[in-house]
């Protein structure tokens, strides 16, 4: 129990490293795309910490009513997408990476699909995460979560369970479904270690009722990783 505590806090450690050097990466002007989950939250602190003592110009655009929640509780100024549908640089949290082609699972905090639309108006996406996230292979520790449309959701199941996942719907807790901000339903997909996680994607991709999915391929352009050795920076290979 206090072994587990002390990793928890010495992993959060290293995310609030990872968090810290990416809020140096931004600039005045740009438009920011704030990421949701834990590590994002360092992010947000370091990055409005920045707005209050340099006087830094941006606007944010939050991928979840949490985080839209403490940046205005910080005083980020916030924009949408009918003021600006370009942002220059986002800053994400992952659970698990794939160092080279920078390929992700995401959404474990329940964010996936506003995660991906504010990814996908991304100039740049950068990843902050600790180094328990590195994986040889996409789905080695956590299941593909995958929002689903609440109508009709039995189909959808059926129809991911015939994909070989094992879909489980996520649970507030005992009969209560957790319920996106878009008012979806998530599906925990455990494929075990991805082959082909683009195939993989390509099939979600076209499943009715699935609205997206937490293989984020090809949009990472950095990762920035804290660790037991300090904090380290990958490129895309
Ligand atoms: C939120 O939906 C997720 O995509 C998070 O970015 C991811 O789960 C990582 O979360 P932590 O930073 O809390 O580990």
């Amino acid at each position: 129990m206090i072994e587990a505590k002390i990793v928890a806090e010495q992993q959060n450690q290293w995310k609030q490293a990872a968090a810290e050097a990416a809020a140096k990466l931004i600039e005045s002007g740009m438009v920011v795309g704030l990421g949701s989950g834990s590590t994002a939250k360092f992010f947000v602190d370091a990055l409005s910490a920045r707005v209050a003592s340099e006087g830094l110009k941006i606007s944010g655009i939050p991928t979840s009513g949490a985080t839209e929640a403490q940046a205005r509780a910080l005083k980020i100024p916030l924009t949408t997408f009918a003021e600006c549908q370009q942002i220059d640089l986002t800053v994400d949290g992952a659970d698990e990476v794939k160092l080279g082609s920078l390929d992700l699972i995401k959404g474990h905090g329940g964010a996936l699909l506003r995660e991906k639309i504010v990814a996908s108006a991304s100039k740049r996406m950068v990843i902050v995460a600790d180094e328990t996230k590195i994986v040889e292979r996409l789905g080695l520790l956590v299941s593909v979560p995958v929002e689903v449309v609440q109508y009709g959701w039995e189909v959808t199941q059926l129809k991911l369970k015939s994909l070989g996942a094992r879909p489980k719907m996520r649970m507030i807790s005992e009969g209560k479904p957790y319920v996106t901000d878009g008012g979806n339903y998530i599906f925990h997909c455990n494929y075990g270690p991805l082959n082909d996680p683009k195939e993989t994607a390509h099939h979600l991709d076209h499943v009715v009722g699935a609205v997206e999915h937490g293989l984020f391929l090809g949009f990472a352009t950095k990762v920035i990783v804290g660790g037991r050795d300090g904090v380290k920076v990958y490129e895309k290979s």
